[in-house]
This record gives C-alpha cells, sequence and structure tokens, in this order.
C-alpha cells in the first residue's frame, strides 16, 4: 500500500514539471546533443538549401524526397564521403560531423542541385 502511493506521488510529480526539465534527465550534455534538421526535396530543388552547423556537433539532416521527377535521387557530401539513395516520401537519415568551418555543400548526384551548410 504504501509502495503505491509513493509510485502515484512520483507520477504526480513528472506530470506537473515542464516538458523541457524532463523527468529524471539532469544532464545539462543533452541539450547540446545531435541537431537534426528537416529537408524536403521538391521540384524546386532542396528545402531549405541554406543551413547552420558548428564544428564538431554532430548535424542529423532528415531528407525526405517529395516529388517523383527530380534528379535529387540521392544526396552526395562530398567532404564527408556521404552518398545516399533518396526513396521517394521516405525520410533518410544523414548524419556527419563538421570537421572544420567553412560551407559544406551537398547535392544530387550530378552536382546540379545543391545547398549549403555554413559550419561555424
Ligand atoms: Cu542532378
Amino acid at each position: 500500500m504504501r509502495l503505491h502511493a509513493h509510485a502515484c506521488a512520483f507520477v504526480l510529480l513528472c506530470a506537473s514539471s515542464l516538458p523541457l526539465a524532463g523527468c529524471g534527465s539532469s544532464s545539462p550534455a543533452a541539450a547540446a546533443a545531435d541537431r537534426e534538421a528537416a529537408i524536403v526535396v521538391t521540384a524546386k530543388g532542396f528545402e531549405p538549401k541554406a543551413l547552420t552547423a558548428k564544428v564538431g556537433q554532430p548535424v542529423t539532416l532528415v531528407v525526405t524526397r517529395k516529388v517523383e521527377r527530380t534528379c535529387a535521387t540521392e544526396i552526395v557530401i562530398k567532404d564527408y564521403g556521404i552518398d545516399q539513395p533518396l526513396p521517394l516520401d521516405q525520410p533518410v537519415k544523414v548524419t556527419f560531423t563538421p570537421t572544420k568551418p567553412g560551407k559544406v555543400r551537398f547535392a544530387c548526384g550530378m552536382d546540379m542541385i545543391a545547398g549549403e551548410i555554413a559550419v561555424q
């Protein structure tokens, strides 16, 4: 009986705290975790085609191709040896960690449709 009451109090406490504060996670490192950026491939190309990232901080691009007719059926990030096929309507995760400041280009297989990640 005592145990049960305790469990209830715990649930209430968590539910009433701010969502951002989390429940049981007190590590400040969690805030600096993986950054995810959603990119869609449309008739106009990659959207957005300008992103930012930080040196040493992993970036995950979640790329979804939304159009059947495009030459961007893959995403290539030459600087980081990435070449990922983009199946129609399926989010594809591409993760890399920028090692130096500057521009990182991402493009289709023929390097025609492209975008840039500004690394600081
Ligand atoms: Cu192309």
